[in-house]
């Protein structure tokens, strides 16, 4: 299936409005080319990821590469940064924990290479659910492990236990167990990377929506939901409400969208317009994209204000702001995908 003439005006109508003041005001219009306006680079690796947290990951990432280590060492290790960062309450240690006041993360990995997969859901007192979901994926026949079978299989390869909760984090817990509302922030990291050798490779880790039910299992360690890779097309990623992107399979949408023509940053946009067009919320998701394909092109959609990813790739490093979707594309354009 193509894009129809009335996609295209679609696209343009994307192009001209809010991603053009989205890339002048990311500053990044040296990497758009004047015709299309879409960002890309020749450089790589490319290592693309959501979040200002994710710059330093993605710098991580690059340095694993540079020191020869493969695709799958610079995802693990760059999501590390993120993991070990105590001051990050949404990823890895330090966390915002379940109702019940424990740290569950959640995480996955996919290598282009050989179409595979690991991830782990609501695993607990593991600093890097990362690392173990490449496990996963390496050492069992099986593409996720969940819960308590999931910490076992971590400890039995080894991973050290981890006591993940900090003051910070138990301290705010306990007001909102006092109060049952109060801030419930949560900012995924997903990132994907494209080699020198053209294999793609992709992770998502969190700690998920704060304070929600135990056993809860949001998008990020669910292959097509919180990441997804096609070595042949390209990769997404996705942050904000799970729940919002579970039910339409977010992230293997916006592949799905690559595949058909679409730059990264239409096919995010795409995915959250056909979303807000079918979903009783609208446009009121708290979703967000990032994507980046085969040809070194990259991009990022988010409802509302939209919000910021970092892309890095030898002699660039930077945090740009994303494409910001409103009502107005949703009314304009979110109504006539095919
Ligand atoms: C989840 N998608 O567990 C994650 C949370 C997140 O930005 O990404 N927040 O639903």
């Amino acid at each position: 299936m193509r894009f129809d003439s009335r996609m295209l005006s679609r696209r343009q109508f994307i192009t001209h409005s809010s991603v053009a003041v989205a890339a002048l005001s990311a500053g990044c219009q040296t990497h758009r080319s004047s015709k299309s306006m879409t960002a890309s680079t020749t450089q790589r690796p490319l290592i693309v990821s959501t979040w200002p947290f994710g710059k330093p990951a993605n710098e991580k990432a690059l340095a694993t590469l540079q020191s020869g280590g493969s695709g799958l060492d610079a995802i693990v290790a760059g999501i590390g940064v993120a993991e070990s960062d105590l001051s990050n309450s949404s990823v890895g240690a330090g966390g915002l924990p379940n109702a019940d006041g424990v740290v569950q993360l959640d995480a996955c990995i996919m290598s282009g290479p050989g179409h595979q997969a690991g991830g782990v859901g609501a695993i607990e007192d593991i600093e890097h659910p990362i690392a173990v979901a490449r496990a996963v994926m390496e050492k069992t026949p099986h593409v996720l492990l969940v819960g308590a079978g999931a910490t076992q299989f971590a400890l039995k390869e080894g991973f050290p236990e981890k006591d993940l909760n900090t003051p910070q984090a138990q301290a705010a817990w306990r007001e909102w167990k006092s109060k049952q509302t109060g801030e419930k922030g949560h900012d995924t990291i997903a990132m994907l990377m494209l080699m020198p050798d053209g294999n793609i490779y992709g992770g998502c880790s969190t700690s998920g929506l704060a304070y929600k039910i135990p056993g809860r299992v949001g998008d990020s360690p669910l292959i097509g939901d919180g990441l997804y890779v096609d070595n042949e097309v390209g990769a997404a990623g996705a942050t904000g409400v799970g729940e919002n992107v579970m039910r339409y399979c977010g992230s293997f949408l916006v592949v799905e969208y690559m595949r058909r023509g679409a730059t990264p940053e239409e096919a995010c946009a795409e995915t959250i317009l056909r979303t807000a067009r079918q979903d009783p919320k609208g446009i009121d998701l708290s979703i967000n994209f990032v994507a980046l394909d085969k040809q070194g092109r990259f991009g990022a959609a988010g409802v509302g204000k939209g919000f910021d990813y970092s892309v890095t790739y030898p002699g660039f490093s930077q945090v740009l702001h994303s494409l910001a979707l409103s009502n107005l594309e949703v009314k304009v354009i979110g109504g006539h995908i095919r």
